[in-house]
């Protein structure tokens, strides 16, 4: 059971941030808003939120889930792959200080984003991707073994259209992933059962699954009749202002 999370709003200067997509400039108003029900959302979940400062200094600080891997027992520190969000860490460390005792550190040359990886009870799907490197994914590899969990690596270099590994991948739980259609078929998640997510509708493959909840992005029917089909209770939101900067549902959060 997942019982807290850590969130930073968007800072001022959020339109300077990194993106890859066309989307046009983010509206700063309209991002806080939204922001602001996703904390609501995570707190209607049942999760205790950790508020950090709007950092400015950082851009992309609003995503802070690629900043640290959580599991129950340890917080490893990565280094993202960006230059201009190696410095994210340390406000994530401290705040993380104040939670977790036993800490693992991504070191260089290795760089790791936390949107690469993707838990799925107790095994971990590291993506090798332009930010996490095959250092990064060795190294974090390592310090899931010692924390006694199992993973694999996914080279998704070549898949157009996803920045990250959780870009087109979630775990719902129940041993079933939601998969976009370029991963559906990789012998690395074969005994899972597979939702595909319908072509066009890509960007809803990253949902959060939290105490029973599934939280999506607002605007993928066919998806979201597809989840309350199999029972699952979706609450959607809006995510218009974080998608232009290539954010999405998880980004927003650190869980444990
Ligand atoms: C970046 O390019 O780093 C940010 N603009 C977006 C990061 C999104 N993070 C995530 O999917 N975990």
């Amino acid at each position: 059971m997942l019982k807290h999370a850590i969130v930073r709003p968007p800072a001022a200067n959020f339109d300077m941030g990194l993106t890859s997509v066309d989307f046009g400039k983010p509206d700063l108003a309209l991002a806080r808003d939204q922001h602001a029900r996703y904390c609501a959302a995570l707190q209607g979940c049942g999760l205790e939120l950790t508020r950090l400062e709007a950092d400015a200094n950082f851009p992309d600080s609003t995503f802070v889930e690629d900043t640290a891997v959580l599991t129950p027992q340890a917080a490893i520190l990565t280094r993202p792959g960006a230059p201009s969000r190696e410095g994210e860490v340390i406000g994530i460390g401290r705040a993380l200080r104040r939670v977790y005792s036993r800490f693992h550190v991504i070191t260089a040359p290795g760089t790791v984003d936390g949107g690469d990886v993707c838990a799925a009870n107790g095994h971990f799907f590291i993506g090798l991707s332009e930010r996490t490197n095959a250092e990064g994914a060795r190294q974090l590899a390592g310090y899931l073994d010692k924390e006694g969990f199992t993973s694999a690596v996914v080279d998704i270099r070549g898949i157009d259209g996803i920045l990250h590994l959780k870009s087109g991948i979630s775990y719902l739980g129940e041993n079933r992933l939601v998969l976009i259609d370029a991963l559906a078929a990789w012998p690395v998640f074969h005994g899972y059962e597979i939702v595909r997510v319908p072509a066009g509708e890509s960007y809803a493959a990253n949902l959060l699954r939290i105490n029973g909840h599934a939280i999506i992005p607002a605007g993928y029917p066919c998806f979201e009749t597809a989840l309350r089909d199999l029972g699952y209770a979706t609450i959607a939101l809006d995510m218009s202002e974080f998608r232009k900067m290539d954010g999405a549902l998880t980004c927003l959060s650190l869980r444990f």
